[in-house]
């Protein structure tokens, strides 16, 4: 009886590791619905070329801002929160996919990810960019 538990714990911690830790990655697969970014959450290595496939499976445009480390757009996107933004694929038609890159952040932390499209923010399409320290 215990040897099966401890054989069941073993196998839940086995495939909780090598699910969670999601190294760092240079490519990213999202996609975009009405109103979220799956996934939500990123890791990549600081200063790499990234590549970002989306494909946005929304109904309306959505798009893809990354903001700068310590800055948030908050609760909607306004013209304030232009300043801020690191890098931004704007535009991206219902129904269409892209690939595009961009260079990742050379500082590691976290950077918020949103969509600019009025009321997208506040109905929950906001990500996180996760930097890290390049190998
Ligand atoms: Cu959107």
């Amino acid at each position: 009886m215990y040897k099966r538990l401890f054989a069941l714990i073993l196998c839940t911690t086995v495939f909780l590791a090598s699910c969670g830790s999601s190294g760092p990655t240079t490519t990213l697969d999202i996609t975009m619905n009405d109103f979220q970014f799956t996934p939500n959450s990123y890791t990549v290595p600081a200063g790499k070329e990234i590549t970002l496939n989306i494909v946005n499976n929304g109904s309306v445009v959505h798009n893809f801002v990354i903001m700068k480390l310590d800055t948030s757009a908050g609760e909607a996107f306004n013209e304030e929160d232009e300043a801020n933004v690191f890098w931004q694929e704007r535009d991206i038609p219902a129904g269409n996919d892209l690939s595009v890159t961009f260079t990742a952040p050379t500082e590691p932390g976290e950077y918020q990810v949103v969509c600019r499209t009025p009321g997208h923010i506040a109905s929950g399409m906001i990500g996180t960019l996760t930097v890290v320290a390049a190998e």
